[in-house]
């Protein structure tokens, strides 16, 4: 099964869950159209529409929503992070108290006949007072999920993935799959 995707970072946090269910995944930089929508969901059916790859594909698309920003920078969460990253964030939340937040994942699969199929995960947390840790990419450093005192990037690629957005959305497609058996795909 192909996973196309331009981050690297997606792809080995990925293929490292789908990889204790007996599924292998393949990178593939192929180009996608990435519509421009408040909507995930959207985003992800059609960049997955447009792929041109034979058999089973699927793209992901995740974005940080912080509350006090009404949701930003949301769906436009690559943009903001390659352009302000996560100190233009930080300043945008300076003396800021309710620094809720929660990290959103969509993954759409495009089955062989060209049946679409979603599959979400959501981590609720909040943003640091500072950057900390080195591990994972993004916005990992100033995300502290909740029932934790680490960022994601203070965390080993395990352990986020145990408890990540995208770690559910990737088990949510995997258990599909499990139940449809690999010939599904
Ligand atoms: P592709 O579309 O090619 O898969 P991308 O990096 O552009 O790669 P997105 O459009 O889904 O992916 O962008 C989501 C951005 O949100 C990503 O670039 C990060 O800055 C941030 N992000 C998403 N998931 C994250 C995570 O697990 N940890 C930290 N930041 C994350």
């Amino acid at each position: 099964m192909r996973f196309a995707t331009g981050n690297f970072h997606k792809y080995i946090e990925i293929s490292e869950i789908l990889s204790d269910y007996g599924i292998e995944v393949e990178l593939s930089t192929v180009p996608k159209i990435e519509i421009q929508s408040e909507s995930l969901e959207e985003i992800a059916r059609k960049a997955v529409e447009s792929v041109e790859v034979e058999g089973p594909v699927f793209v992901e698309d995740a974005g940080l929503f912080v509350e006090a920003l009404n949701g930003f920078p949301g769906p436009y969460s690559s943009y903001v992070y390659s352009t302000i990253g996560c100190r233009g964030l930080l300043k945008l939340m300076e003396g800021v108290e309710d620094r809720r937040a929660h990290f959103k994942s969509v993954i759409a699969l495009r089955l062989p006949r060209g049946e679409i199929l979603l599959f979400k995960g959501v981590v609720e947390g909040e943003i640091a007072e500072e950057p900390r840790g080195t591990g994972g990419f993004g916005f990992d450093p100033i995300f502290i999920p909740s029932g934790y005192d680490r960022t994601f990037a203070e965390m080993d690629r395990a352990e986020k993935n145990r408890i990540s957005h995208r770690g559910r959305a990737t088990r949510a497609m995997a258990e599909w799959i499990y139940r449809k058996g690999l010939s599904a795909i």
